[in-house]
């Protein structure tokens, strides 16, 4: 039996023009083109985004080779024990905007506190980036895909470096947004208000190519994202809404909505906003503004849904409304199809 022909991976020979290939960087370089008055600063930030994507996703994929993985015996702002990787990661973003010079402040589920990036100079430095550098690290050890997530925002203070002022903005004021997939392949998703864009890495290139443009949700939506495990515990509303859901599927021969949550916020919003559907981290009689951060979270993919055509909820307000108080406050998300995300809270308006 002849195997089949290797496929060429993609080298500078097998890039012939008929392929099409579009970087990252030149995707950049082409929108920066359509703002007259860009100074190119968005477009380094970018460039500095995509390194520190690029460094962690190397470790990311060789994490059980070496060594990294499990526990680093830090315990973070949220309670939670800190994974070696998610301090590497940390490290990576943090170091590659700070020597990239274009932030001011810099805010991450890291971090207790807002980091003012002192290196900007005056020119520079007239962005804020929120982060989460490591979302989903409970799955590290078990090999599920993690992801960063990222929210950019134009600075208010103008002197010197940035303040937890610049970070506590509402996602309405959002300037880009976006999050990085470590999957099967390491993707970067990102908006900036002009529509929803995905890139692949090419690990033989090490460059982001685009391979999803112009993102948008497919109008019927395939799947429900919900921890089964807190059902007990959440509004009636929401318990509707899942018999609701359940009453649905049993009225036809193939389920309306099939049920998948990975555990990991990157991997269930990047399977949803590809073939549809909803996502719902809720609050609960324990914990009623439920686990998501709002700043960090919430609010990017808030703003990469909207991009994409659906909505995004804390199941009574649009997400990108809220007036953050903190810099790492939670709040419950529903976020998908407009129309299960509709569904549902109308369910709560009337049941609570
Ligand atoms: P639970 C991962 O820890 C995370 O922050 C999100 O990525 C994910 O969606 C959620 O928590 C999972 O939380 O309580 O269902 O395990």
């Amino acid at each position: 039996m002849s195997l089949p022909a290797a496929q060429p991976t993609l080298t500078g020979a097998a890039m012939t023009e008929d392929r099409k290939i579009l970087t990252l960087q030149q995707f950049i370089s082409s929108e920066e083109k359509l703002h007259p008055e860009a100074t190119g600063e968005f477009s380094q930030l970018m460039r500095d985004i995509s390194l520190a994507a690029r460094i962690v996703s190397r470790e990311v994929n060789r994490a059980g080779l070496s060594f990294i993985l499990g526990e680093a015996n830090l315990i973070n702002v949220q309670g939670e024990s800190v994974q070696k990787l998610d301090v590497y990661a940390e490290n990576a973003f943090l170091s590659a905007l700070r020597l990239g010079g274009m932030v001011g402040v810099y805010g991450s589920e890291e971090q207790d506190d807002v980091v003012p990036l002192a290196e900007c100079d005056q020119r520079h430095g007239k962005y804020a980036v929120l982060i989460d550098p490591l979302d989903g690290s409970s799955n590290i050890d078990v090999n599920v895909s993690i992801g960063t997530i990222f929210s950019i925002y134009k600075r208010i203070s103008v002197q010197g470096a940035g303040n937890l002022e610049d970070c506590l903005q509402p996602g309405l004021q959002q300037v880009a947004a976006g999050y990085v997939l470590y999957g099967s392949s390491t993707m970067l998703v990102y908006t900036t208000g002009n529509g929803v864009n995905g890139f692949t890495l090419e690990p033989s290139l090490g460059e982001f190519i685009l391979s999803h443009p112009g993102l948008k949700l497919p109008a019927k939506p395939r799947f429900y994202s919900i921890n089964q495990a807190v059902m007990a515990d959440v509004s009636e509303g929401l318990k509707d809404y899942i018999v609701d859901v359940e009453a649905r599927n049993a009225s036809v021969d193939k389920p309306l909505l099939n049920a998948r949550y990975i555990g990991s916020l990157v991997a269930d919003f990047h399977r949803n906003l590809l073939q549809g559907g909803i996502f719902i981290y809720p609050g609960t009689q324990k914990k009623p503004q439920g686990k998501l951060r709002l700043m960090y979270e919430a609010n990017p993919m808030a703003f990469l849904i909207e991009q994409a055509g659906g909505m995004a909820t804390d199941g009574r307000r649009r997400i990108m409304d809220i007036a953050p108080e903190a810099l790492h406050q939670r709040t419950p998300l529903f976020i998908g199809n407009s129309s299960e995300v509709e569904r549902v809270m109308s369910f709560i308006v009337k049941n609570g």
